[in-house]
């Protein structure tokens, strides 16, 4: 095993298991993008996004990437990008030494069983090793993890530059474009009167042309929330995600209110998507593969969900390409999906790193048909943009996707 810098690390396997397929090599390395505009949430105002990207090779050859992202370092949950990276230099790679990269499954489960939480982590190896397989035996991902119903996906964007006419401005020339028709408002930042003036605004705007939806990310107190809620209900707001962040208090509201309240913090995993649904805390789940630990542990939230009657929303920790086309296939397996997704990270990023754009067109996200993740990374401008690495001059990119 080999270590190198701090901030790119290979690690590569000596120990030859003749005719069993192995992995050789796990690669780490963090990469920092610009963004459109700052985005501004109760927890963090994001003036950049950092992604932390896995690559695997296996010993036939074939190579998979994952990528694992957060919101404001640590702001918004427990993992960053940096502790990603330590998390698999350090503790998952050692356990891929001795793995069949064929048998995903299999090797995620002994990852679970040797490493608690660090579910980012773990959804960034995962992803990596799916996109090896479906390369490997030329299946796109999500036939990997259930089998596709659907090859475009509903995305909805996020209006966060922090003023009511700008996030007008850019509504309108989201619809104007055919890219998005439903808009999540982040709030909880100002006063309540403050923020239901906001979307009030932006509702009376754009009216029956668009959905309009709240992500508090946990800021309120219950009681705040109660008012809150009454308020944004009678301004016409569709959705009000994750108003608390005690999953009884999510329960209490979601029973006092008529407006769908949506969880996405309190789901971290099988295990909570159960107690969220065991105590009807939620309407609607916002399903996440990082947050989940990986593609499958987010289709047993999904299942969890759907069994319930409880809808279905495909949620976004703001990834990068791999990210977001890893989410979209497994979005693509779920029967139903009422909310349809917010899978736009990679338009709020200035650059996409791929050497075709992902397709946003009608308001949707085509799901990418090649095997495993199904798109092609730009390795130069990947490595221009990696943290700490020897700058080179590299061209300007065209606009990164359609619509
Ligand atoms: C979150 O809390 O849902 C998703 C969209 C966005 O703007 O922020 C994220 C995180
Ligand atoms: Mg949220």
């Amino acid at each position: 095993m080999v270590w190198s810098t701090m901030q790119r690390s290979t690690t590569s396997f000596s120990s030859l298991r003749a005719s069993t397929l192995r992995v050789e090599v796990v690669e780490t390395y963090v990469v920092d993008l610009p963004i459109t505009r700052p985005h501004l949430l109760s927890v963090a105002t994001m003036q950049a996004q950092t992604l932390m990207i896995v690559k695997i090779v296996c010993s036939d050859g074939v190579t998979g990437f994952g990528e694992g992202t957060t919101i404001g370092g640590l702001s918004y949950g427990a993992e960053s990008p940096e502790g990603m990276k330590l998390a698999i230099d350090r503790y998952i790679a050692p356990i891929l030494e001795s793995a069949n990269p064929a048998r995903v499954p299999e090797t995620m489960n002994a990852i679970r069983k040797a490493i608690k939480g660090n579910n980012f982590a773990k959804c960034a190896v995962e992803t990596a090793l799916l996109d090896a397989w479906g390369k490997r035996i030329g299946l796109p991902m999500s036939e990997l993890v259930g089998g596709r119903l659907r090859d475009r996906l509903p995305v909805a964007w996020t209006l966060a530059s922090g003023d009511t006419k700008i996030d007008i401005a850019e509504a309108e020339q989201m619809l104007e474009r055919k890219r998005h028709n439903a808009f999540k408002l982040k709030i909880g930042r100002r006063s309540i009167d403050e923020d239901v003036a906001h979307v009030a605004a932006i509702k009376r705007a754009l009216g029956s042309r668009a959905s309009v939806r709240v992500d508090v990310n946990m800021a309120w107190s219950e009681v705040e929330a109660n008012k809150g809620l009454s308020a944004l209900e009678a301004a016409g707001c569709d959705l009000a995600e994750q108003p608390v962040e005690s999953p009884t208090a999510l329960a209490r509201l979601a029973a006092r209110f008529a407006i769908p309240i949506m969880a996405d913090e309190s789901l971290q995993g099988p295990e909570t998507a159960f107690a969220l649904a065991r105590t009807s805390a939620a309407d609607v789940f916002a399903v996440k593969i990082a947050q989940s630990g990986g593609l499958y542990q987010a289709g047993r939230v999904a299942a969890i969900a759907d069994a319930a009657s409880i809808g279905l929303y495909g949620g976004t920790m703001l990834e990068g390409a791999i990210g977001t086309i890893a989410s979209a296939h497994l979005f693509s397996t779920f029967p139903r999906l009422a909310w349809g997704t917010e899978l736009f990270g990679p338009l709020l990023l200035t650059e996409q790193l791929l050497t075709e754009p992902l397709q946003y067109q009608d308001f949707e996200l085509a799901v990418p048909t090649g095997p495993g993740l199904g798109i092609e990374l730009d390795h130069d401008r990947l490595r221009f943009f990696q943290r700490d690495a020897e700058r080179r001059s590299i061209s300007t990119a065209p606009a990164q996707t359609g619509g």
